[in-house]
């Protein structure tokens, strides 16, 4: 553990972005996971998209449950808004926040302990319900903050640091995203910055339910052979289905890639996610191909990375509840409390 406290201090000639942030203002405190954990690439992933896409760091609320991925919040976009809350309560709490603001970009940070295990009913139901938010899992196969025990995404068969066999069946958080409703869903490594950025960057401009599973090796417990979500393993057996860059709206499409081989996906906001198929069957718009080809590839020991499904006209949970655009802050004590006779009224039509 450390506890120095970074400088604030950089060089006068660091660029900064449209709103006049330099990426270090993107950072935040100095991380105490363990040197060469995957969680601390991804909260480098999520600072170079935020910065990338423009974000104003006081427009995000990051949430995340317990856990040492539910840490690095900490570590990153330290001038936004930020919730620790109990381990695996992440989804409820971000849902409430959704629907008191909609104004702010949710950012939910979480294990695969936090949301597979104690969790699961919380991720499964924010999911279903459609809540706008960029959720990510860090999924390491174990509980890492409690010493390595095995979580319930670690795969049958694996083993442990000590040698113990995985005998359960693993949760998969994509198979049930895209089972459940889920508007994007996607899988990356946190060793593939080059996969990562841009699948965090849609999932930030999306306009539904967005969710990552990064598979996030832990190198204190969870880096050995025998372990299916070690780097060496991960490197060995990734298959990306599609190689992605994120448009921002109004900026220039391009032509460096072949022509052909590009699909142009508009998302609800107007901006475009630009996706180059690998596999030219591959359709990212098909819900029941991507839970499919998924579960073919796992089944053949194979882990699909890349953007897996995206519905395109996603909608979120204020569509569907058809609340006020105004945060509930902003709304006076008249329009929050209408009175008798609008209660009357309610009344009279429930009858
Ligand atoms: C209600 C409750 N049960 C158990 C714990 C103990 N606990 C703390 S972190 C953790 C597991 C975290 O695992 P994961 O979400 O996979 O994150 P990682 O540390 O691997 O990144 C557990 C079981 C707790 N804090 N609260
Ligand atoms: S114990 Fe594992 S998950 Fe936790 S910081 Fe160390 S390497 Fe990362």
């Amino acid at each position: 553990m450390t506890f120095i406290a970074k400088p604030r201090l950089h060089h006068p000639t660091l660029h900064t972005n449209q709103v006049g942030y330099t990426r270090r203002d993107y950072e935040g405190r100095i991380s105490t996971l363990c040197a060469g954990c995957g969680h601390d690439s991804i909260s480098a992933a999520i600072i170079q998209a935020c910065w990338d896409l423009n974000i104003e760091p006081h427009r995000v609320a990051k949430l995340s449950g317990i856990g040492c991925s539910s840490k690095t919040p900490d570590y990153f976009l330290g001038a936004s808004h930020g919730f620790n809350t109990v381990h695996g309560r992440m989804p409820s709490v971000l849902t409430g926040a959704n629907l008191a603001n909609r104004e702010l970009l949710y950012l939910g940070v979480s294990g695969d302990g936090d949301s597979a295990s104690i969790g699961l009913g919380q991720f499964a139901n924010a999911m279903r319900r459609g809540v706008r938010m960029a959720y990510i899992v860090e999924n390491n196969g174990v509980y890492g903050l409690t010493k390595g025990q095995f979580s319930a995404t670690a795969d049958r068969g694996s083993k442990s640091k000590k040698g113990v066999v995985n005998s359960e069946s693993p949760v998969d958080l994509v198979g049930i995203a895209l089972q459940l409703g889920a508007t994007y869903v996607a899988r990356s490594f946190s060793g593939d910055k080059a996969q990562l950025v841009p699948l965090i960057k849609g999932a930030m401009e999306h306009g539904g339910a967005a969710f990552i599973d990064v598979i996030s090796p832990c190198v204190t417990f969870n880096n050995h052979s025998g372990s299916t979500k070690s780097y060496d393993y991960v490197r060995q057996h990734n298959e990306a289905v599609s190689r992605i860059d994120f448009m921002e709206p109004g900026q220039e499409i391009t032509t460096d890639y072949p022509p052909g081989a590009l699909v142009e996906v508009e998302q609800h906001d107007g901006s475009l996610l630009r996706l180059r198929k690998l596999h030219t069957d591959y359709d990212p718009t098909d819900r029941y191909a991507a839970m499919s080809y998924m579960q073919t590839h796992a089944a053949l020991g194979e882990i699909l990375t890349g953007l897996l499904y995206i519905d395109p006209l996603a909608t979120d949970l204020h569509t569907a509840l058809n609340t006020t655009a105004q945060p509930l802050n902003t709304l006076n004590a008249a329009q929050l409390n209408p009175g008798q006779k609008a209660l009357d009224k309610i009344n009279a039509a429930l009858r």
